[in-house]
């Protein structure tokens, strides 16, 4: 019934976790893990676990959490009670001084669980890239760019893609950071601020003050005292509401087209965060599918080592359209599959004529108004050139 094979040349793992999607963060938060059992229903439904070396993500240890997290955070993390639990009368300030317990990120039951099984996904995937096992490894449990070393944030406890680019420093020169999520990747950037081997580039909307972080301006580029050599290695694009397929393509491709010329990585490492997709319950871009994945395609073909993390998105039958999609570009299969979603998914039983590229009216809703001028997008890119003349490798 399929004739998904395996890429001819090379290697692709995927790396997921059926137990990490039994966590709940709680009835009105926007954040499922089901939605990546949702992702892979529909990646099996293709039949494209027949073209990948597929991992069941074991937990990430504490030592390998401390390789990036402070041990008083992460020991609180492993002991803090429930939500619904009596709280510890002896550590009031601890909640507040790690930022957990609010309403971003609330502390839920197996909460340490989830979050080591996260990152243990994610370094899994990069111990493949780096012992050359995979070419292409995906870990769509992973992506949580907010997480500082010692405090959690939007949605983020434990730093995933940190743990793993600190892994792939291990085993190559330079790792360049992509960040697709709407959201700046804040945590990422300031975890590499002081580094020459790390480049991270996010595009996200900016809007300090209204839209969370509230970080990532464009001339923000990395502390630039004098013996900083992280200096001009932090690159931000930041994009207003309704941004459309064809422009964020053309940004995309020109960032990152000339990064790979001046700072020539010799791994990638790109998350995917799916909430900068049209109809995200708290984006504000109007990306299709295609428009998406198109900046994983790109990079698929500068032919270098790549780890693919998952991150926001909030709609969850957009995020598996997303991720699906993406994984069958990782495995070549994205021009023989047929977007008609197959038979026997969950969901198909429920939306017969379910498409994994749904139209505006379908589904994504009414698009936003584009507030981004092209001169504005010129600008961008005119200051990130200019950034990289600083970039010497
Ligand atoms: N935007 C947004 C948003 N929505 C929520 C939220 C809504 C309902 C809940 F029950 C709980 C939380 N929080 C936020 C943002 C955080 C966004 C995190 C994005 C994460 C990622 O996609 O980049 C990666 C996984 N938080 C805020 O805006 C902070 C507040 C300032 C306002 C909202 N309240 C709930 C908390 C404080
Ligand atoms: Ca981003
Ligand atoms: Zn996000």
């Amino acid at each position: 019934e399929f004739n998904i094979t395996r890429p001819k040349g090379y290697t692709v793992s995927y790396h997921a976790n059926p137990e990490m999607e039994k966590h709940h963060f709680g009835q009105t938060h926007p954040m499922k893990p089901w939605r990546l059992t949702l992702t892979k229903s529909l990646v099996s439904a293709y039949g494209m676990p027949f073209a990948m070396d597929n991992y069941n993500t074991r937990a990430a240890t504490y030592e390998e959490l401390n390789s990036f997290h402070a041990s008083d955070y992460l020991d609180y993390l492993a002991s803090a009670p429930a939500e619904d639990m009596p709280r510890d009368i002896d550590n009031p300030d601890k909640e507040v001084k790690f930022n957990l317990g609010g309403s971003d990120c609330p502390l839920f039951h197996g909460l340490y669980d989830y979050c080591s099984m996260s990152a243990g996904g994610s370094l899994d995937a990069a111990r493949k890239i780096c012992n050359k096992q995979s070419d292409i490894a995906i870990a769509w449990g992973g992506g949580l760019h907010h997480a500082k070393r010692s405090e959690a944030s939007g949605f983020c406890y434990i730093n995933d893609i940190v743990v793993a680019v600190l892994q792939l420093l291990r085993c190559f020169p330079r790792v360049l950071y992509i960040d697709i999520d709407v959201h700046h990747g804040d945590g990422v950037e300031e975890a590499f601020f002081s580094t020459d081997r790390v480049m991270t580039v996010s595009f996200h909307k900016y809007a300090p003050e209204v839209f969370f972080p509230g970080t990532g301006g464009l001339d923000d580029n990395g502390p630039k005292s004098e013996h900083n050599p992280g200096a001009h290695h932090a690159i931000n694009v930041p994009l207003n509401d309704g941004i459309t397929d064809e422009q964020y393509e053309h940004l995309f491709q020109t960032i990152i087209g000339k990064i790979n010329e001046v700072f020539r990585p010799s791994a990638i490492a790109l998350q995917c965060g799916a909430d900068s997709l049209a109809g995200d319950r708290l984006g504000r871009f109007n990306l299709q599918v295609q428009g998406h994945a198109a900046c994983v395609e790109f990079c698929k073909k500068l032919n270098i080592p790549m780890i693919m993390f998952g991150g926001g998105g909030y709609t969850p039958r957009n995020v598996a359209r997303a991720w699906a999609f993406e994984t069958s570009i990782a495995i070549d299969a994205h021009k023989k599959i047929d977007p008609i979603i197959p038979q026997h998914t969950p969901w198909r039983e429920r939306f017969i004529h379910d498409t994994l590229f749904p139209t505006l009216e379908q589904i994504l809703g009414e698009p936003r108004a584009n507030r981004n001028t092209q001169k504005r997008l010129q600008e961008i890119v005119q200051h990130v050139h200019e950034q990289l003349r600083f970039v010497t490798h």
